[in-house]
């Protein structure tokens, strides 16, 4: 449902091996490339992690030659755009479309109608029941296909987005003589793909939403069996081989529906029994959860689903009914266990049982994810269907993260290790003797102070601050969420400014603390932080005693774009959620990438890239995910134990509203009650004390410029694992059973 692309224009280019002939090019003609790429609009098309994860994923598809496309929502809007005014987040439309898009290409003679609301009739035909669909809203679906480039290899695969269209027939037969009712009937079609819903790691039941899901779902699998018919020949022998021929990914469950619908253009479509469409469908799908946060799995009223798709309800009823009586099967008598399982419960639809139910592999994202989804959240599933559980751990494209995003830092690699690390990224690995290469370091260390000039002219034009070149550059950029802890990170700095107010002398590097990411609109905690850091830059970079030694800026507008500013400039990269609540994370991977030291919890992918890099090159801290859950297990700690026991504590938790930050109670409230309201739910006291250790423990070793250009090369070395290309070849291998489709060979 989500693909963060970001501009396409220079990733584009590099791996079609143009961009040094059209840089060059453009140059004669008084063109900078750099300055082009700023009029293409930012594809915004998901949330954070998730949708670029699956941007990553195409890069990766094409670039090994697999014959993998994408299917998703040209959303009229991406996803906000967000302005800053005095401290607070304010969002405004991003109207990305607005000067054309010249990526796409609308095919309007491959449209396909999807269908809403109305009524079943059952009718027999011979001996079988026939479903009839009856009265529904039909709406037409009009697909956009975008390339996607492969890098080196000729190989162009395709992203198709759908956008909903008002079906003229119908349109005009329905409306007849009534025109306010016929421009009411349009607006409420194309409303469907107007607007992405700008919540992360959080789901609202809107009925919206259920219709997205269902139309670019239903658009996909139509067009997909259209293909599949024209290519294979349209009779049953052909169609019952289908999952030999096709897998379908679903990214999360917000595309679960691809099940049941799946099973209806079998079943009602194709003529289809039961128990071959059941076969063929669970052969064809597979599902990858993305989180555990109970607040982000999909569950779907089920009064207002039946209503929105009333055939899909009915194919779901009957999932649930032959899954429970199987269950009942294995677990007599345990009802307990079966509704906890069940597809159907409480009223409601749940997507990812569903999903689990209706897929032949189900995987996380990361080695301790996947655990415990296996033990904790998913324990009874996997009981059940052992053998469908799976891992395959996050990657990025190391050409977009890498080669496109840090031109400079990719030239010096090949001129040390070569250019086989762009088609084959293990070969990265070659460059750890160049760790305590002095030479090496130094033109790495270089490239690193040119980059942080460039971030320094970007964030004195939005921000007007004056960002040191020569300072530390520490970095939190992702969305704000309670479990991403940016308020440890804000407790922290504010322990810091005391100690240098208590201590003018205090003997720490100059650091420049730089958070950027967008607050849910209605997540209001998320805003209040957004505050906080804003609140905390205009004191610290106002006050005198600082002297520059810190500064704090909120760069506005997080997008890929403006990461790959960030990212490639970057000295200390901030991951440190609440231990077993970040699934992976994916950010953790570019900023390893691009030479920066990790200061991480040992949460989701932050684990692997410890046992890659090793202790010595990567700052960890904090409880364990086992000590996490065991607190939740039995009813958390006392917040108010970390409260009294620790005076530095006790003063940035006091300072959030006693005016210290020069506002009201209420400003940061939220907050406050997040941590001495809630015990602390997401232990940012229980980590603190630990979490200051650690940032001393960067301090001194930023001291050493020796010790830390090696660790930085290090992380460079060893960030090969987390490329796409080994995940996508995973998922290839173990799960969809795909071969490369040599169109050129190239690598
Ligand atoms: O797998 C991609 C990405 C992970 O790296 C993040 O750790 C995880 O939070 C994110 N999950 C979501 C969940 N949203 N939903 N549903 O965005 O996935």
């Amino acid at each position: 449902m989500e693909f963060l692309l970001g501009r396409l224009l220079s990733n584009n280019l590099l791996n079609l091996g143009l961009k040094d002939i059209c840089e060059e090019g453009l140059k004669d003609f008084g063109i900078d490339l750099g300055e082009l790429e700023t009029v293409e609009p930012d594809a915004g098309l998901g949330n954070g992690g998730l949708g670029r994860l699956a941007a990553c994923f195409l890069d990766s598809l094409a670039s090994l030659q697999m014959p993998g496309h994408g299917c998703g929502i040209r959303y009229r809007h991406g996803l906000f755009e967000q302005k800053i005014v005095n401290g607070y987040q304010v969002e405004l439309p991003d109207n990305w479309l607005q000067d054309g898009y010249v990526w796409e290409v609308r095919k309007p003679e491959r449209a396909v109608i999807v269908k809403f609301g109305g009524n079943i009739r059952m009718e027999i035909k011979g001996k079988n029941p026939v479903f009839i669909h009856e009265n529904y809203e039909p709406v037409r679906a009009v697909p956009y296909d975008l390339p996607v480039v492969g890098y080196n290899c000729g190989t162009v695969n395709t992203l198709r987005l759908w956008s909903a269209e008002a079906d003229d027939f119908d349109f005009s037969s329905f409306s007849k003589g009534d025109y306010l009712k016929a421009v009411e009937h349009k607006y409420n079609v194309e409303n469907t793909t107007q607007v992405l819903y700008p919540e992360d790691s959080h789901l609202e039941g809107k009925i919206l939403r259920l219709k997205q899901q269902y139309f670019f779902v239903s658009a996909g699998l139509l067009s997909i069996v259209r293909r599949y018919k024209k290519t294979f020949g349209t009779t049953m022998e052909a169609l019952k081989k289908f999952h030999e021929r096709i897998a379908i990914h679903i990214n999360d469950t917000h595309p679960a529906l691809a099940i049941p619908e799946l099973m209806r253009i079998l079943m009602d479509e194709e003529g289809f029994g039961w128990e071959e469409a059941w076969d063929v469908t669970v052969k064809t799908i597979s599902y990858t959860n993305h989180t555990i946060l109970p607040e982000a799995l999909e569950k779907w009223p089920m009064d207002l689903f039946k209503g929105l798709l009333p055939r899909i309800y009915m194919i779901v009823e009957e999932i649930n009914e032959r899954f429970c009586k199987k269950l009942w099967e294995q677990y007599p008598g345990q009802w307990e266990r079966i509704r906890h399982m069940a597809i159907l419960s409480d009223n409601y639809v749940h997507m990812a049982h569903l999903s689990v139910v209706g897929s032949h592999s189900v995987n996380g994202v990361a080695k301790i994810h996947s655990e415990i989804l296996k033990k904790e959240v998913m324990s009874n599933f996997n009981q059940f269907y052992p053998h469908k559980f799976n891992n395959k751990t996050n990657g990025v494209t190391h050409r977009r993260w890498l080669a496109n995003c840090n031109p400079s830092l990719s030239a010096l690699i090949t001129e040390a290790i070569g250019p086989s690390w762009l088609t084959h990224p293990e070969d990265l690995t070659a460059l750890e003797p160049y760790a305590n290469d002095s030479s090496f370091q130094e033109k790495a260390a270089k490239i690193k102070r040119r980059n942080k000039e460039a971030l320094a002219n970007h964030i004195s034009d939005y921000t007007g601050v004056n960002l040191d070149v020569d300072s530390l550059l520490d970095v939190h950029v992702k969305r704000i969420h309670a479990y991403k802890r940016q308020v440890l990170n804000a407790l922290q700095i504010m322990d810091m400014y005391n100690r240098i107010r208590d201590n003018p002398n205090l003997d720490i590097v100059p650091r420049t603390f730089l958070f950027a990411g967008k607050a849910a609109p209605g997540y209001h905690l998320a805003k209040q932080t957004i505050k906080l850091v804003n609140t905390l830059a205009d004191i610290i970079n106002n006050d005198p005693i600082v002297k520059d030694r810190i500064k704090v800026v909120f760069v506005p507008n997080y997008s890929v774009s403006l990461a790959e500013l960030i990212i490639p400039a970057t000295n200390v990269s901030e991951q440190i959620s609440t231990a077993s609540k970040e699934a992976s994370g994916t950010g953790n991977m570019k900023f390893m990438m691009n030479g920066a030291v990790t200061i991480c919890t040992m949460d989701g992918a932050n684990v692997e890239m410890y046992e890659e890099v090793g202790e010595e090159n990567i700052i960890t801290f904090g409880l364990s995910a086992e000590q996490v859950i065991r607190y939740y297990t039995f009813g958390g700690y006392n917040v108010m134990d970390e409260y009294h026991g620790d005076q530095r504590i006790k003063t940035v938790v006091d300072q959030l509203v006693n005016g210290f930050l020069g506002t009201g109670y209420n400003e940061f409230s939220d907050i406050h009650h997040l941590l001495m309201g809630t015990n602390d739910e997401y232990f940012i006291l229980k980590d603190f004390s630990s979490y200051v250790d650690a940032q001393n423990r960067i301090n001194d070793f930023y001291k050493d410029q020796t010790i830390w250009r090696s660790m930085a090369v290090n992380n460079i070395a060893f960030s090969s694992r987390f490329s796409t290309d080994r995940t996508i070849s995973e998922y290839a291998i173990d799960i969809w059973k795909i071969k490369p489709l040599v169109v050129r060979s190239g690598r």
